[in-house]
């Protein structure tokens, strides 16, 4: 097969509204009800409006979506592996019905489509996570990412406005009708999409680069941007990777482009959904690997059932899939190598992604065989060691506990360092500034403690130290405190784990002896709840303990973790 291959369904889908229809839906989607989109609801608008999912013209109803999840198949009987869903809240569904316009705004509030419900119902993720992912494991990430959807799904068909604003990549971004367009003005008639969602290093610079040739194709890296943000290094950074990957491979013939996707972690039929927006995009083939799509912890799908899944739709698809092994570098031939053309006795040399992200963090050697060193220049950088990172302390206990005079000892010592601006968020000090007007009740302890991970992210992310001494009781609250910093960079929660007579005992401020006369309400220990941290990386009893011995401690666990050196 050589020519451009005809979208899925036979006709590229284009779903924006021009000229007075436009100017007329414009000003009646002012009166109706308004969805904010997610990120990930974002990108999937996009891909609608500009036919990257043709035929769809939107989301499906009740009926389409079981198809689609018990048989990969639409109401027209055409192959759809997963199902594209609007999924919003109990309390926006509420006062809907089939025959309502709703609007459909980014977060900014720009209109992006408005679209007319054919049907809503509950969203049954369960047996959506059973069909589609094999399991309903917590677990698996895209079992999780599924748990995490609104609660009702939306069908109906979408009148498209205008397109998300994109500020950055934009040379790199093209509608399916622009890339189809690129290629004839290029005259390129074989051409080959190599998905990619991680940075390549010189294995897959490798692997893309052979099968190019073995294909006799036009290669264009396919980077999958605007997705929620996980992996080793942002999209900035990762795209600054591709224009260096540009670089090792022959310019004339290999491209560069970029699309809003954002992953289900559906493995195989993940995979049959990169294959159809392949073919709406205008390519003739894909490369498939072992474990396309799939989890980075890849035991939960079989390492071939993505490209067995494919090759079991061959006559559903016109793109034709090329399956690749894993590309490997035999240090004995100086050359990177199918696993499965790999000499005997000679060894195979990988280097894990887990075993990267230590050598990153903790500034260990990377052999130079696994990248340019340009493109490692530029991961280091996105991924300083942790000597070089931000952190944050995090301490909780009981009101009482000691946590702001070892906050306060573990700041002086943090400070004689003198390498990265430290940050004290003491309780008191919050609770002046950032909380005023917030009292005890759960709700506003939750908010309190939100508002202090907040700011120690913000911290972290510039590279700073943040030191947070609130009680923080809930371990709930703990966890999503966790959470935001960890992505930002270190996070070690100290508990200081005083016991709640010898607290009391103290009594600096008075403050126990007026909870028990029920004088306070809500006390932490007293009348509220203090719920013991699982997983703290340091406990300490500062009735066993000294300020000193104690903030010496928390130094030394930094030191271990590779934060302070
Ligand atoms: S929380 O639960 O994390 O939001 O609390 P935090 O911001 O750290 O504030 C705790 C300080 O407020 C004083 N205080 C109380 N503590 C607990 N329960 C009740 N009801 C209460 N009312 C006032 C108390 O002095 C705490 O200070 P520390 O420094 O912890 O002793």
């Amino acid at each position: 097969m050589s020519a451009i291959p005809s979208p899925h369904g036979g006709r590229l889908v284009d779903l924006y509204l021009r000229g007075d229809a436009l100017a007329r839906e414009k000003s009646r989607a002012a009166h109706y009800p308004a969805w904010t989109l997610t990120t990930a609801q974002l990108c999937d608008i996009e891909l609608l409006m500009s036919g990257a999912f043709s035929p769809l013209a939107g989301y499906p109803g009740e009926r389409e979506y079981r198809g689609i999840v018990e048989n990969r198949r639409l109401a027209s009987g055409l192959m759809w592996p997963l199902p594209i869903v609007l999924d919003v809240t109990e309390a926006f569904a509420a006062e809907l019905k089939p025959g309502d316009d709703i609007a459909l705004h980014d977060p900014e509030g720009l209109l992006i489509a408005t679209l007319r419900i054919d049907d809503l119902w509950p969203a049954d993720t369960t047996s959506e996570a059973r069909r589609c992912y094999g399991t309903t494991d917590p677990s698996h990430p895209g079992v999780a990412l599924l748990s995490r959807r609104n609660p009702v799904y939306i069908g109906g068909k979408i009148r498209g406005i205008t397109p998300p604003p994109r500020y950055a990549f934009g040379r790199y971004r093209y509608t399916p009708a622009e890339l189809r367009g690129e290629f004839s003005r290029r005259s390129w008639d074989r051409t080959l999409a190599f998905h990619s969602s991680s940075p390549m290093f010189a294995a897959q610079i490798a692997l893309a680069a052979r099968s190019a040739r073995e294909q006799r194709a036009n290669l264009v890296i396919h980077a999958v941007v605007d997705d929620t943000g996980e992996g080793l290094v942002d999209d900035f950074t990762r795209m600054r990777c591709y224009e260096l990957a540009l670089d090792a491979l022959p310019e004339q013939t290999t491209l560069l482009a970029a699309m809003p996707f954002h992953s289900r972690q559906a493995g195989p039929r993940e995979a049959l959904l990169h294959a159809i927006v392949r073919q709406n995009f205008g390519f003739s083939r894909m490369i498939v690997g072992k474990d396309h799509a799939s989890p980075s912890d890849d035991h939960w799908f079989d390492a071939t059932a993505a490209q067995k899944l494919l090759a079991q739709h061959r006559d559903d698809l016109e793109i034709e899939i090329v399956p690749v092994e894993e590309t490997v570098y035999v240090e004995e031939r100086a050359e990177y190598l199918p696993l499965g053309e790999v000499p005997d006795g000679m060894t195979p040399r990988r280097l894990e992604h887990d075993e990267l992200q230590r050598r990153l963090e903790l500034d260990l050697p990377i052999p130079a065989w696994f990248s340019p060193p340009a493109i490692l220049e530029e991961i280091r950088r996105a991924r300083p060691p942790r000597h070089r990172q931000g952190f944050t302390v995090f301490f909780t206990g009981l009101s009482g506990s000691g946590k702001s005079t070892l906050a306060h000892a573990l700041m002086q010592k943090l400070r004689e360092l003198g390498d990265r601006s430290v940050s004290l968020l003491d309780g008191d000090i919050v609770r002046r500034h950032l909380s005023s007007e917030l009292g005890f009740s759960r709700e506003h302890r939750d908010l309190n403690i939100m508002r202090i991970g907040f700011v120690a992210s913000e911290i972290t992310r510039a590279g700073g130290i943040a030191i947070c001494a609130p009680i923080a009781p809930y371990r709930e609250t703990r966890r999503k405190v966790r959470d935001m910093i960890s992505a930002q960079g270190g996070f070690i929660e100290v508990h200081v784990a005083t016991p709640l007579e010898v607290c009391e005992a103290r009594d600096r401020k008075g403050l126990y002896a007026r909870a028990r006369k029920g004088l306070i309400k809500e006390f932490t220990g007293i009348s509220d709840p203090y719920e013991t941290p699982e997983r703290a990386e340091v406990v300490i009893d500062t009735s066993r303990m000294s300020a000193v011995e104690a903030s010496n401690r928390i130094m030394l666990t930094l030191e271990q973790l590779g934060y302070i050196r």
